[in-house]
């Protein structure tokens, strides 16, 4: 048996005909209806061969044909981008709560250092580059257009916030290992380089959790995490090791870890999405970190127990992006959002590169599957000691319930 603790770090990537892929490989894009029940539903990630991505202006403006395939167009991206403020990881370095370290700067000074020094192991992420005017560069494919965090996200920021990023990195920049935000999906389509994911299914999670501090490791194979994560070597057998190369899209379901490695340079463009495929695992996320904030706050007298669920709402809206509240207007902007088409005004006008574009009914679950998810999962947190002390919350999730009915 291979010794899981110490996996061959790769120094270049296998040979695409010749990669081995521990997930289903999808020589086309399915039909949405193939991708809801194999996929989506199940929550199994997946590979899927994307030609079309080819066609993107992403890949017409921002990449150069090299011998060894497509690369990022530094100078194109800088005349999309220049004035932008972008956050770049400095992979090598790390932060002081062990994380990368990240500088905020222009888009300019960042192609400056780019070019300068090839080998600094820069990656600019998560970059908003609808917000910074160039959504026209992408489409999202349509078996991931049914997404409710973007919806709700564009239209209660006014356009000022989405989750539609671009990722630029040098070779051997990385991401740390992690679970995407609030519980997520993400998608990912990859216009140049080469990019290794390593998985672990969400099931194998306490294997790789601190319980007390929520915290993770930064790398599922870094030396000498053993006596912090004493079941690493057992989760280290679970990964799930993927190679993308470009015009591919790697689904990466809600609740599963990962971790991704660029070898060359490379161009990504990927979404944080949801619907009712992760309504269950988010509330999950949810509520594992409103526990992890209430035996933060357990043992000081902060008063009753209504000020210290708030408190704790506070607590959780400030680490974790967003609480319960939120979670339920999520969810019911997806019912009131729901008869504006295309042609429709939307109620706050936003412009036309930033908004959001509702998914057809024909590219979602149909209304009973999502209405009995919908409600089992506002069902279960209404029967939950929190809802008990968080009226506004809970006003919002009766709202939703009304909504799933009138629909029925
Ligand atoms: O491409 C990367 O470096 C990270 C992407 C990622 O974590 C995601 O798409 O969820
Ligand atoms: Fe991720």
């Amino acid at each position: 048996m291979q010794d899981s603790t110490f996996e061959m770090e790769e120094t270049s990537p296998p040979s695409k005909r010749c990669r081995d892929q521990a997930l289903d490989y999808l020589a086309a894009t399915p039909s949405y209806e193939e991708f809801l029940d194999r996929y989506l539903l199940p929550l199994k990630p997946c590979l899927i061969a994307m030609p079309e991505l080819s066609l993107w202006g992403a890949s017409q403006r921002w990449l150069k044909q090299t011998d060894d395939g497509p690369s990022p167009d530094i100078d194109g991206l800088e005349r999309a981008f220049r004035d932008s403020q972008v956050d770049v990881a400095f992979c090598e370095e790390t932060d002081e709560y062990g994380g990368q370290r990240r500088d905020r700067m222009l888009f300019s000074e960042f192609a400056t250092i780019w070019r300068e020094n090839p080998n600094a192991k820069l990656y600019l992420k998560d970059f908003h580059f609808c917000i910074a005017g160039q959504s026209a560069a992408h489409q999202t494919p349509e078996i991931f257009a049914d997404d409710w965090l973007n919806s709700y996200s564009i239209s209660k920021s006014r356009g000022a916030d989405d989750f539609r990023f671009v990722y630029l990195g040098q070779d051997g920049s990385n991401t740390n290992f992690h679970r995407d935000v609030y519980g997520s999906h993400s998608w990912s389509c990859s216009l140049a380089g080469t990019k290794r994911w390593r998985f672990l299914a969400p099931e194998f999670m306490h294997l790789v959790r601190d319980e007390t501090t929520g915290d993770m490791p930064a790398g599922l194979f870094l030396p000498g995490i053993e006596s912090q994560y004493p079941r690493i070597t057992n989760a280290r057998e679970r990964v799930l090791t993927i190679w993308q190369y470009p015009g591919e899209a790697v689904f990466v379901p809600s609740g599963w870890l990962h971790e991704v490695k660029n070898f060359g340079e490379t161009l990504s463009v990927n979404h944080n999405w949801a619907n009712t495929a992760c309504l269950h695992r988010m509330a999950g996320a949810l509520q594992d970190e409103v526990r992890l904030g209430q035996s933060a706050l357990d043992g000081f007298n902060l008063g009753s127990p209504e000020e210290v669920a708030i408190l704790v709402q506070d607590l959780t809206v400030r680490n974790f992006g967003w609480g319960w509240k939120e979670f339920f207007e999520m969810i019911k902007w997806r019912y009131t959002s729901r008869d504006r088409g295309r042609n429709a005004i939307p109620r706050v006008p936003i412009k036309q590169e930033v908004a959001w574009e509702e998914a057809p009914d024909d590219l979602r679950p149909s209304p009973k599957v999502e209405g009995q998810i919908v409600s089992q999962v506002i069902q279960d947190w209404l029967g939950s000691n929190d809802s008990k002390y968080l009226p506004q919350a809970k006003a919002v999730a009766e709202d939703v319930l009304k909504h799933v009915q009138g629909v029925d």
